[in-house]
Parts: structure tokens; C-alpha cells; sequence
């Protein structure tokens, strides 16, 4: 029996890899805006792989802000919600609050079933790059392998490439960073915090930032200069759903 286990664990994770080693859309980062784009994209049946360095998905969507558990959504976000059959409790006019428990295991559960592939405890390292320094996969290793020490920490990542990658990073935003140090894109870094500006322009901005590149989530305010926002999450919900959207076309007009 035990062979069997590890055989089975085995077998599954090489069908896995060898797939999704050429997948059409690589999201890296499983936030809200990470894992909405991949839901919407598993739905549609494109082959969507998400990496995420911890062995957790949901990125800042367990907990609303300051280590509570309330997660607030405003209009219109709240009808991703009606679709994800959450429950939420109204504040005011056009302000909802739902447990980020609650919330984040739907959308988690919600983007497994549909069909995305889940790559944990995987960082990413660097962009593949191709003609243009068009942005044509991932460079990744091991989450675990930056913690080695020195002497055996030299183990070398491997790439998957992707039509077209998304960095859902948040905050820090290193898919674009990289290109960056890449001297391929300049960063401003997000503004002083402004709620309902930032929303907006979050989810006005989602989309390409560079060939091959989407930008989602917390990564936009970073990559284009927008304040940031806070304990505020249905912007990160429409993002990923704008970002999933401009991949599929995108992938469609190169069919
Ligand atoms: O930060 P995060 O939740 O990103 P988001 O989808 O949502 C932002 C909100 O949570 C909140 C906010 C607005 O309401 O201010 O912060 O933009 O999730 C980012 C995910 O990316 C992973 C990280 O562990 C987290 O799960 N991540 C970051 N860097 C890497 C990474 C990396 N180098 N490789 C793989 N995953």
C-alpha cells in the first residue's frame, strides 16, 4: 500500500506539471484578483495554472484588515458574491460584509472545481522571454529552496511557459518588478491610500502592462501609481474578472 500512496502522489503530480508546463494563462499569485481571473478562465475552459509561493491559496482574503475577519465589498462587487452563493450582510447602501473565511474557501473551492491547476509552494523567480521581450512564461523553483542554507541552495528553477502570464502578486507586484530590473518597465509604487479612487482606477487599469503581460489586482496601484486601498476587497474580485477576460480575447485573436 504505501508504494501505491507514493505512486499515486507521484503519478499525479507528474500529469500535472507535464500539462500545465505549456499552459495558455499562468497567474501568478493566489489572491482574490489571482484566483477570480483563474476562475473565470477555468470556466471557459482554458488551460489556467496558478503559483503561489505558500502552501495556502487566498492570499490577503482570509482576513478583512487589522487581523479581522470582517471583509467588506462594495457595489457592485457584491453580485460576485451572489455568484459564489455567499451570504453577505448589508452596512449601508452599496457596502457589504462577509467573513473572509467564508469568502476566501468559496472562491478557492469555486476556481479547484472549475478546472484551474494549483501550483503551491512555488515562487516565482523570473519572466521567460521571447521576441519584443514579450513576456512568454514563468521561471519558478521551490518556495522551500530560498530557505536552504547557503551550501545546498543552489538548485536551479525550472520555466512553464504560458500565452499569456498574469501578475497577481499584490503589493508587491514582482512579475513587473522583474521586468524592471530587466530595464523593460519603469514602477512607480503605489500612492497614499484613497478608497474609492483607488477602486475604481484598480479595476480601470487592470489589463496589459507590457506584451504578454496582465496586471491584476494590488499589482496595478504598484505598476501604474495609484493610491492604495485598503481593507476593501471587490475591486480585487473585478479585476481579476477584467484581467480574465482580456487574456481570453487576447488568446482568441491569436487562434
Ligand atoms: O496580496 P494578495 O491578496 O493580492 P491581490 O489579489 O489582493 C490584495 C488584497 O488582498 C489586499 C488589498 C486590497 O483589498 O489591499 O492586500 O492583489 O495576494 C497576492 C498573492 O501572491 C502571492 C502571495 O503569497 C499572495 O498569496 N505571491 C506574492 N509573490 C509571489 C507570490 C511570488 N514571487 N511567487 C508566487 N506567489
Amino acid at each position: 500500500m504505501e508504494s501505491s500512496v507514493t505512486g499515486a502522489i507521484i503519478a499525479q503530480f507528474a500529469e500535472d506539471m507535464k500539462s500545465f508546463s505549456q499552459a495558455e494563462v499562468i497567474v501568478v499569485g493566489g489572491g482574490p484578483s489571482g484566483l477570480m481571473a483563474a476562475l473565470d478562465l477555468a470556466k471557459k475552459k482554458v488551460k489556467v495554472l496558478v503559483v503561489e509561493r505558500n502552501p495556502h491559496l487566498g492570499g490577503g482574503f482570509w482576513l478583512g484588515g487589522f487581523f479581522m475577519n470582517t471583509v467588506t465589498i462594495r457595489s457592485p462587487a457584491e453580485s460576485i458574491l451572489d455568484e459564489l452563493g455567499v451570504k453577505y450582510k448589508q452596512f449601508e447602501k452599496g457596502l457589504y460584509g462577509v467573513p473572509g473565511p467564508l469568502i476566501c474557501s468559496k472562491l478557492i473551492a469555486a476556481t479547484c472545481e472549475a478546472g484551474a491547476g494549483i501550483l503551491n509552494m512555488v515562487s516565482f523567480d523570473d519572466v521567460v522571454l521571447r521576441e519584443r521581450n514579450r513576456v512568454a512564461g514563468v521561471v519558478v523553483n521551490w518556495t522551500s529552496a530560498s530557505s536552504l542554507p547557503k551550501a545546498i541552495s543552489m538548485v536551479d528553477p525550472i520555466a512553464l511557459e504560458a500565452k499569456v502570464v498574469i501578475d497577481a502578486t499584490g503589493h508587491d507586484a514582482c512579475v513587473v518588478r522583474k521586468l524592471e530590473e530587466r530595464g523593460l518597465y519603469k514602477v512607480p509604487g503605489f500612492g497614499a491610500m484613497w478608497i474609492e479612487k483607488s477602486e475604481d482606477e484598480v479595476v480601470k487599469h487592470s489589463g496589459f502592462c507590457h506584451p504578454g503581460l496582465i496586471v491584476t489586482g494590488m499589482a496595478v496601484s504598484t505598476t501604474f501609481g495609484l493610491p492604495r486601498m485598503g481593507p476593501t476587497f471587490g475591486s480585487m474580485l473585478l479585476s481579476g474578472r477584467r484581467g480574465a477576460a482580456l487574456a481570453y480575447e487576447n488568446l482568441r485573436k491569436k487562434k
